[in-house]
Formats: structure tokens, C-alpha cells, sequence
């Protein structure tokens, strides 16, 4: 049986030591012993202070969150249990905090007396990005160590704060120097003799002691929540432990995080923590397939998407020689980089130094000898495949053995790009997305040859710039935009029979995506998909009629909107060329409702995911989740296409489809037959959580 608590003495002091790798995650079979020992500790009269310190890389991280919608969950004892009895011990109790106290680990040493920290530790409340509030008293206790705007936007915001900012705000009392556990029991023995008062005891505040500004930031994360509960709740819960006793809003706290963690927001959210930690487990490449070191990169191309990407790689640290082909591009590309990095630093998301020090990292080149030395070198040219296979020609030409050789396409067959080189094994996709110095996912396109350390060093990589990567096998749009494809197939046709772009793009808006598509496409120009579709020999009535009327998008001031500024506004011009697009075609236009426009752009895309599942494109259905969570632009809180069609229901998507298929014969809702075996069998996508 592991240990999972033990006492050592040091005197009269008591330091517990909990272990539960890799995170100390608060779970049952750590509790009960816990709750054991300081029940000892509280009746030895020997013992005048106590230390709680973790073993591992961290102190306890949370709540364990794969108890949650299990009976272990909150099964006695639980951590208020704990925290209450920490409280009461009538002597001094000190968290010593390493590594991350996250969510229930920092609620568990705020109920501690005291916290003594190491200077590299964060402190946080993430719950919120699990669609939950803080459940265990952090809503109450932070309030009460640092001013409720702070705890505030800890809470609903997730993000940790460092131990130095920590100590300056309240919730630390010291920093360690040299040995934690040591320092921590130094602090206790300074302590010992003095009556501990527990933090439910201080009172909560905010700065200045007005609740005016506190109630116009909840009403800003109210607004910025776009349908999220959990901000909403965190922050009504901060206010109850301004205005309400320490009891109640505890009760109060409890009964919200017990109604949001039944709920599907956080349901869903919490699928996409694991998928995120599974999505770095790739079939066929174990933890023994080590990757190749990057130092140094390059990127071919310095418009938009080369530019974001040598931005994406600085920012994680690594040296970019950008190439272009003359000094003006070059220079045109390094003015928008530093444009950007400006922005950030006026926004105070970046600091002028730091932002020096990437510029530092960034250089420029006219000629691929320039490469030569590079580890990595992607390439974010023309969107062609004679074009990239020159690029892959002089490329297998001037870089070094070993070195990676990466296309940024976001279509093209990867395995004919790979052959057109000598190294195919070296040869691999890293498609970002626009801009690709913010968007956070990375698809990995691994190509048929693609060497396992490849994908091992592009799954690093990805760690390493901050991004959340998918492996994706080759397929015309890999998992991400094949989908997307199926999900537009019928926009055109909705629009013939009678509905209207801003209709169509408030169902989607309503859906909880940021845009719709005709917004979308206005911002990203229409002409694009115009000349493709000319190049291809394929047309589109409308979108081609709108095109032909001058209409690119928001760059014209008109496209599927007109414009005021950024500000769309319905034109009845585009109302009118649709109708007679309608007409010529001899359709009589009819109330198409919301409903039927999710079922013919939504259930296709559910239906694409699985028929990228069937031909073994994506690994699982919990990868395609995050591909749509974090390039697309899908609603975190229904937790991606596949998830949410588990909850939507798969025989009731399998009967629309069917229903879609009989009336068009329409390819896009030819049903998979993964997606109908599931459906009859009464399965599912997602296995977890429950
Ligand atoms: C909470 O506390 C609610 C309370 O308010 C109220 C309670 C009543 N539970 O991320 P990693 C697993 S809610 C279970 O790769 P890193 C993870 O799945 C919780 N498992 O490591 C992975 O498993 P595998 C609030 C967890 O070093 C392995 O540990 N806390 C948990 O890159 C390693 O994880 C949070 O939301 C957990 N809590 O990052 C913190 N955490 O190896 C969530 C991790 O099988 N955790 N695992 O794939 C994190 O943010 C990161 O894991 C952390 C370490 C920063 C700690």
C-alpha cells in the first residue's frame, strides 16, 4: 500500500507530508488518512504546531477531478470537513506550499493559519476553467487574505499568481529561502504559543471599502462570460463573501459548485482538460521515443501566417531566421511583427524588454543558405503544390541531416510533399492557425513516413510555444478544415430555399461561436474563396453574384453586410441578390427555421468528425474536440462537436441526417457508418467524464 500521509516530528512540530503523484490530488484515499493523523495530532499534546508539506513536484493541485460525478466525490471526508477541522485544532497549523496549490490545494492551505511559500510557486483558483467555482471555501477565504478585486479576478479569470505577488497581496505570509519544509517549520516554532485565528475569522474587504467598483466588475464578467455559468456563479460567490456571514456563504458556495459540477458546461469542460493531457498521447509513440532538440528554426514566408508563426516560435524561446524572397517583404513582415508586439505591450499583456528580447530572436534572410544551420524549418508559403515542392526541393538541398522540414498547408497532401524530398521520414505537417502567434492549436499532420521522433519533437514543440496540438493523419483538410467544409456545404443551398446570412449567423452566434460564417467570411475577405473556386472550375451562384458586385468583405466595406466601420449592418442589396439568385433558379423561397439550419450545418460536421474517425484521421473523438475548441472557435462550454453531439443525442442526429440525405441525396448527410452503428447500439463519443 503506498503511503500517502506521513508524520515526521521535528520537536513539536508535526510536518505531515502528503504524496499522492503526480499532482496530490486531493482524492479519497488521501483524505482519509489526512483527516486520521490531524485528528492525532490535534489530541498529542506533545505537538505545539503542525506543517502540511507535499512530496513530489507539487503541493496538493486540486481536487481529484476524476472523482467528480462519482460517489468518492465529496465522500466524507471531505475537504471543507478537513478544512474546518484545520481551523479548530487550536494550534498553529502552515501550509508549505510548493510547485502549484491549485484550486482545493490552495482553499486547503488557506484554511491553514498560515502559508509559507517557495518563491517558483503559483497560487490559483482554475475551477473556472472546469465550468466550477472554487467548492471547498476559496470564494469566502480569498476575499479575506487579499481585497476582493483581486480575488475577484483570480477566481473568475483561473489564472494563478506567483508567490512573490502572493506574499504583497495577503494570501502568503512568508517565502522560503533554501529548504521549504525547513523554512516552514521555522515559521510554525515563531508561531507556537500565539492563539492561530483562522481566516473565516478576518473580515472580507475591498479596496478603498466601496462595493461600487466590485459590482461593475462582476457585471463585466457577466458580459464577457458569453453564456458561461461558472464565471457568472465565481463572481456572485466573491460578493456573497462580502455581504453575507462566513457560514452562509459557504452554503451558499457549495450548493452552486454541487449544481455546476452536475451540469453539462462543466461536464464539458472537464472532458477537455483530459483531452488536452490525452492528445499528447499518440498511438505508436511511447515515452522512449525521445525528441530532437530544437534551438533554432526557420520560417519560409513573412506574410501573415510566416510572420505569426516566427512570432509563435520567439515567444517560446527558440532563435527564427525568417526567409523571404526581397528586402521589401522582409522588411514589410518585421513591421507588422513589431506592430504586434507594440500592441501587446500597450495593452500591458507585454513588456518592452520582453518584447525586445523576442525581436531579439528574430532575424531575416534572402537566401535559404541561411537555414543551413536551422533544427526546424517550416514553411508557410503559397497554398500550391508546385510551390511547395520547390520549396521541399531546395530545402532537402541546404538543411542539415536530421533536421525537420515542416509545411504550415492547410489542405495539401503531406505525403506527396514528403516524396518530393529525399528525407521523407524528416518531413511533417505543423498547420497553425491565423493569427498563429494567438490561435492556440496545432495540428500535426503526420505523413506516412513521418519518423516517431518527428512527431515526438512537433508534440514538445507544441508544449514549449504554448500551444495544444492534434495529430492528424493526411486527408484533404485534415481533421480541422474537412470538417469545417462539411459544416459550410450547405450554406448556399439554405440561403436559395429562404434563409439569410444574418440569420444563419445568429444561430450560430446564439450556438455560443464567436461569429457566424458569412461574419466570418467578410472579415476574412471573400475574394479568396472566389479565385479558388474559379481555379478549381467550381461555382457558387451566390457567393459568386456577391463577388461579382464588388462585395470582398469588410476590406470593401461591404460584403454579406455593409459596413459602418467594423460594425456589420443587414444590406437589403444582399437580401435582394439573394432573392433573385432564388428565382433564377426557379425556388420558392420558404421560413427556414433556426432548427433546421443547425441540422444542416451542424449534424454534418458531427457526421464528418466520424467519418475522420472511421478512416483513422484522428486518433479519438476527444482530439477532434479540441481541434474545434481551439482553432474554430467552438463553444468551450458544449466541450467540441463530438461531445456535444452525446449529449444532443446520436439517433436524434442520425434521423435528421437521414431525414437531410432522403429530401437532397446530398453527400454531406450520408451517415457514417461509425456514427450510425453508435446510434443504434446506444453509444458514444465521449467515454468521459461522467
Ligand atoms: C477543485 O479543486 C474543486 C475544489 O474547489 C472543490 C472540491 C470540493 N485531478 O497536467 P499534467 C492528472 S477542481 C485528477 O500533465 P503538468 C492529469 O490528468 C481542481 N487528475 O501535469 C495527468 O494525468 P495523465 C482544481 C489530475 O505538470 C497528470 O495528472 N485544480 C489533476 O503539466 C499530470 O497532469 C485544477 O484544475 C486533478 N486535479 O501540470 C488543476 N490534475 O498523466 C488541474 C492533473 O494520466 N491540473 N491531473 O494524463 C493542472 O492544472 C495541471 O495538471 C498542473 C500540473 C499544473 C497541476
Amino acid at each position: 500500500m503506498p503511503e500517502y500521509v506521513t508524520v515526521e516530528r521535528r520537536g513539536d512540530i508535526a510536518v505531515i507530508t502528503l504524496d499522492n503523484p503526480p499532482v496530490n490530488a486531493f482524492s479519497l484515499h488521501l483524505r482519509e488518512p489526512l483527516n486520521a493523523e490531524l485528528v492525532k495530532l490535534r489530541d498529542d499534546a506533545s505537538v505545539a504546531a503542525i506543517v502540511i508539506a507535499c512530496a513530489g513536484r507539487t503541493f496538493v493541485s486540486g481536487a481529484d477531478i476524476t472523482e467528480f460525478g462519482t460517489s468518492r466525490s465529496g465522500q466524507s471526508p471531505n475537504l471543507i470537513d478537513i478544512c474546518a477541522m484545520i481551523e479548530t485544532l487550536g494550534k498553529p497549523v502552515v501550509a508549505a506550499i510548493h510547485g502549484t496549490a491549485f484550486g482545493g490545494g490552495l482553499e486547503l492551505a488557506m484554511a491553514c493559519h498560515y502559508r509559507v511559500a517557495d518563491p517558483k510557486s503559483l497560487l490559483g483558483l482554475p475551477e473556472v476553467k472546469l465550468g466550477l467555482l472554487p467548492g471547498a471555501g476559496g470564494t469566502v477565504r480569498l476575499p479575506r487574505l487579499v481585497p476582493a478585486e483581486k480575488a475577484l479576478a483570480m477566481i473568475t479569470s483561473g489564472n494563478p499568481i506567483g508567490a512573490v505577488e502572493a506574499k504583497t497581496e495577503g494570501l502568503v505570509d512568508a517565502i522560503s529561502e533554501g529548504n521549504l519544509v525547513d523554512s516552514a517549520v521555522a515559521f510554525a516554532k515563531s508561531r507556537i504559543g500565539e492563539k492561530p485565528v483562522a481566516v473565516r475569522e478576518r473580515e472580507a474587504r475591498v479596496s478603498g471599502g466601496s462595493y461600487g467598483a466590485l459590482d461593475g466588475l462582476i457585471e463585466e464578467v457577466t458580459k464577457k462570460a458569453r453564456g458561461l455559468e461558472a464565471p457568472v456563479a465565481a463572481a456572485n460567490a466573491v460578493r456573497n463573501a462580502l455581504r453575507m456571514p462566513f457560514d452562509a456563504a459557504l452554503k451558499a458556495e457549495r450548493e452552486t459548485f454541487l449544481r455546476l459540477v452536475a451540469g453539462d458546461q462543466s461536464r464539458a469542460q472537464r472532458h477537455i482538460f483530459f483531452a488536452e493531457r490525452e492528445a499528447q498521447k499518440v498511438p505508436g509513440i511511447g515515452k522512449d521515443v525521445t525528441p530532437r532538440p530544437i534551438r533554432k528554426a526557420g520560417v519560409i514566408g513573412a506574410g501573415t501566417m510566416g510572420g505569426g508563426i516566427a512570432m509563435a516560435l520567439a515567444n517560446g524561446g527558440i532563435a527564427v531566421t525568417v526567409l523571404e524572397m526581397s528586402q521589401a517583404a522582409l522588411d514589410k513582415g518585421f513591421g507588422v511583427i513589431d506592430k504586434n508586439y507594440a500592441a501587446s505591450v500597450s495593452r500591458g499583456s507585454l513588456t518592452e524588454a520582453k518584447k525586445a528580447e523576442r525581436m531579439g530572436r528574430l532575424s531575416g534572410a534572402l537566401d535559404y543558405a541561411a537555414l543551413a544551420d536551422c533544427d526546424l524549418i517550416i514553411e508557410a508559403v503559397f497554398e500550391e503544390m508546385s510551390v511547395k515542392k520547390d520549396v521541399f526541393g531546395k530545402l532537402d538541398k541546404i538543411a542539415r541531416p536530421g533536421a525537420i522540414l515542416a509545411t504550415n498547408t492547410s489542405y495539401l497532401d503531406v505525403n506527396e510533399i514528403a516524396a518530393s524530398t529525399s528525407r521523407p521520414q524528416d518531413v511533417v505537417g505543423l498547420h497553425f492557425f491565423s493569427p498563429a502567434n494567438v490561435m492556440k492549436l496545432l495540428e500535426i499532420v503526420r505523413g506516412e513516413k513521418t519518423a516517431p521522433d518527428v512527431i515526438a519533437t512537433s508534440l514538445a514543440l507544441s508544449r514549449q510555444i504554448g500551444k495544444v496540438a492534434v495529430v492528424a493523419g493526411v486527408c484533404h483538410g485534415f481533421i480541422g478544415n474537412r470538417m469545417l467544409a462539411a459544416r459550410s456545404a450547405e450554406g448556399e443551398a439554405l440561403m436559395l430555399e429562404g434563409a439569410l446570412p444574418a440569420q444563419i449567423d445568429k444561430v450560430f452566434t446564439d450556438f455560443g461561436w464567436p461569429m457566424g460564417p458569412f461574419a466570418m467570411s467578410d472579415l476574412a475577405g471573400l475574394d479568396i474563396g472566389w479565385r479558388n473556386r474559379k481555379a478549381l472550375g467550381k461555382t457558387s451562384a451566390i457567393a459568386d453574384a456577391v463577388c461579382e458586385a464588388g462585395r470582398y468583405g469588410q476590406k470593401t466595406g461591404k460584403g454579406w453586410y455593409r459596413y459602418d466601420g467594423r460594425k456589420a449592418e443587414i444590406d437589403p442589396e444582399i437580401t435582394a441578390l439573394i432573392e433573385a439568385e432564388s428565382k433564377k433558379a426557379g425556388v420558392t423561397r420558404r421560413a427556414v427555421s433556426d432548427e433546421e439550419i443547425t441540422e444542416r450545418t451542424m449534424y454534418p460536421l458531427v457526421n464528418e468528425g466520424a467519418k475522420i474517425l472511421e478512416e483513422k484521421i484522428a486518433a479519438r473523438p476527444s482530439d477532434i474536440d479540441l481541434a474545434y475548441i481551439n482553432g474554430y472557435g467552438f463553444p468551450v462550454g458544449k466541450g467540441g462537436p463530438m461531445f456535444w453531439a452525446d449529449l444532443v443525442g446520436l439517433k436524434k442526429i442520425v434521423a435528421a441526417l437521414d431525414k437531410w440525405h432522403d429530401k437532397t441525396g446530398r453527400d454531406v448527410f450520408r451517415v457514417s457508418p461509425l456514427l450510425r452503428r453508435l446510434a443504434e447500439t446506444g453509444g458514444s463519443f465521449s467515454a468521459r467524464p461522467a
